[in-house]
């Protein structure tokens, strides 16, 4: 009698141990905004929906590693304990009304557990309903396209940096020409809608990915609670270039972003549309028509 709730006590010490190490091993491994190389954990949070995503992920890997581990010491037990020669002449047991309530009610548990605080960051990731901005995303074949309608209407398009033109400390497939430019501790509504196929607007330290979709506007938001730039790729499949079209956010303090914003106002200033526009004249090529 003992000597069986030893070996159980060390049984639960095992588990326990197994699954802080996976913890620690998992959550413990990168502290960046963009993925590296051999990374195994999330990169780390820059906003409260991260947060609350990184720890329902904590949570899940406790439940998992216990379960996995609980359910391999079953099959080992059973295989050694009841195995032919061990036990050549098996029980004819059928039916054990405790067992049976038990492992009914137990994963019943187990997926309340995970359901409550799931449905809540569910509809905490859903919307901001006091937004302070908002930021229009674009998903185009093979590029983004931004416009800061708070701050004049301005819009700008956001092209991969190739590899010829990597300026040095600059990230090979991740760099942009045009960043998004947003304030920290702002709540950020992002609308989000496509021009041509599907994309979804990805960016992991934030914690967002969301469709990109022809004909909808789809909605989701940000808070950024700390400076620096945060990148992410496209990742919905669409078309040849998927992979070359990433996401580099570069949220700055509030007065820099002002800054910016008018820097921004004259860089990306739309061209006059009132009766300079030329019209093509019977005798121009197409290219002189322009
Ligand atoms: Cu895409």
């Amino acid at each position: 009698m003992v000597k069986g709730s030893l070996k159980r006590a060390a049984v639960l010490a095992v588990f326990g141990l197994a699954a802080f190490a996976a913890i620690a091993l998992l959550a413990g491994g990168a502290e960046a905004s963009f993925p590296q190389p051999w990374q195994l954990g999330m990169q780390q949070s820059a906003s409260p929906v991260k947060e609350n995503i990184a720890w329902l992920h904590n949570l899940l890997l406790v439940i998992i590693t216990v379960i996995t581990i609980f359910v391999l010491a079953l099959l080992i037990y059973v295989m050694v304990r009841f195995r032919a020669s061990a036990n050549p002449k098996p029980t004819r047991t059928t039916h054990n009304t405790l067992i049976e309530i038990v492992w009914t009610v137990v994963p019943t548990l187990i997926l309340v557990v995970i359901a409550v605080p799931s449905f809540k960051l569910l509809y905490f990731m859903d919307r901001t309903f006091d937004a302070e901005m908002t930021l229009k995303v674009n998903g185009h074949q093979w590029y983004w396209s931004y416009e800061y309608p708070d701050q004049g209407g301005f819009k700008f398009e956001s092209y991969m940096i190739q590899d010829g033109d990597l300026k040095p400390g600059q990230k090979r497939l991740l760099e942009v020409d045009n960043r998004v430019v947003l304030p920290v501790d702002t709540n950020v509504r992002v609308l989000l809608a496509g021009t041509d196929v599907m994309h979804s607007w990805m960016v992991s330290a934030l914690g967002v990915q969301t469709y990109v979709v022809p004909g909808r506007v789809n909605e989701t938001w940000v808070r950024i609670n700390k400076p620096g730039v945060y990148y992410g790729q496209c990742n919905q499949i669409c078309g040849i270039n998927h992979a070359y079209m990433p996401i580099a956010v570069e949220a700055v303090s509030k007065a820099d972003f002002e800054r910016w914003v008018a820097e921004a106002k004259r860089k990306f200033a739309v061209a006059p549309q009132d009766g300079n526009v030329r019209v093509a004249a019977a005798g121009d090529t197409p290219a002189a028509a322009k």
